[in-house]
């Protein structure tokens, strides 16, 4: 009932974590508004959402990378939907790499997208949210905010940036009595690994430990309108990141092996 008939903005929508966000969320009553480049998959979601529990989810294309498509279509949507109750800050992608490999023009790329885009999406309801005094940013970003690995050095420098914008964020809006949420999963099964993983070495490595997407999205729709600082899974990685902010070096030593798996 918390949720029942909330506007739940959710970027990325079109596959993986975000399209099971807006299932969830439906499956709670809440409105969905999908967002990404790949329109038709969209189409094709609001419509086996509107099968499945009876709402149709508004779509649009947007890509978060394209500053002035973000002003336009979130005024769009501000305009037609009057309030965004939680905006869900999911679109993002990696691409992992040793550092002597790093394409420029793919570091900017990711930047735009998983930083400068989320930022651009955030600002478009802040103050819609600020008005109100009511409102929830969930912010997808990783373990990679939190322990860099080899191999990850920028899409982990991207998702840093996220926590220091969302940790930040979460005090300012706090006095608004708008919740911010971060959301640090560990590795997911979803169609990140078909650009982040050209090898398909770490999804061999990893993949008795990935999450299955559907988690994640039942973990980050529980904390929707609620006064949730993080989300953290899964647990043994959690204990991992907070030991490793009190000793990296020991952690680097003993983890070594691990984090060279990609
Ligand atoms: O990935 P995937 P996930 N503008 O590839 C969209 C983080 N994460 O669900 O635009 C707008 O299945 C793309 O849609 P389209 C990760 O960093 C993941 O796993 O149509 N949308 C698609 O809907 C990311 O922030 C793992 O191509 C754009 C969606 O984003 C979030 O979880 C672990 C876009 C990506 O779906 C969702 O990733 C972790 C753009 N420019 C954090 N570019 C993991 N999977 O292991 C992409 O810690 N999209």
């Amino acid at each position: 009932m918390r949720l029942k008939g909330r506007h739940v903005v959710i970027t990325g929508a079109s596959g993986g974590i975000g399209e099971h966000i807006a299932d969830e969320a439906a499956r709670q009553g809440a409105l969905p508004v999908l967002l990404a480049r790949s329109e038709g998959k969209l189409k094709e979601i609001s419509a086996r959402i509107e099968a499945q529990t009876g709402i149709r989810p508004r779509y649009a294309r947007l890509d978060v990378g394209d500053r002035e498509m973000v002003e336009a279509v979130f005024s769009r949507l501000m305009a037609e939907l009057e309030t965004v109750d939680v905006l869900v800050n999911n679109a993002g992608f990696g691409v992992f790499r040793y550092v002597e490999d790093i394409d420029l023009a793919e570091m900017e790329r990711m930047f735009a997208v998983n930083v400068f885009g989320l930022i651009a999406c955030t600002k478009a309801v802040y103050p819609h949210m600020k008005e109100r005094k009511s409102g929830h940013i969930i912010n997808i970003a990783s373990q990679a905010g939190k322990i860099a690995t080899p191999k990850s050095s920028v899409y982990s420098a991207t998702k840093h940036a996220v926590l220091g914008f969302t940790d930040s964020l979460r005090l300012e809006a706090a006095r608004f009595g708008i919740f911010v949420t971060a959301v640090n999963p560990g590795p997911v099964e979803t169609n990140f690994f078909s650009a982040a993983d050209e090898s398909g070495e770490y999804v061999r490595n990893v993949s008795r430990w990935m999450l299955r997407p559907e988690a994640v999205a039942k973990r980050v729709v529980a904390a929707m309108m609620t006064p949730t600082r993080e989300v953290n899974m899964p647990r043994w990685m959690d204990f991992g990141s907070r030991l490793y902010r009190l000793a990296p070096g020991l952690v680097e030593t003993v983890a070594k092996r691990a984090f060279f798996q990609k």
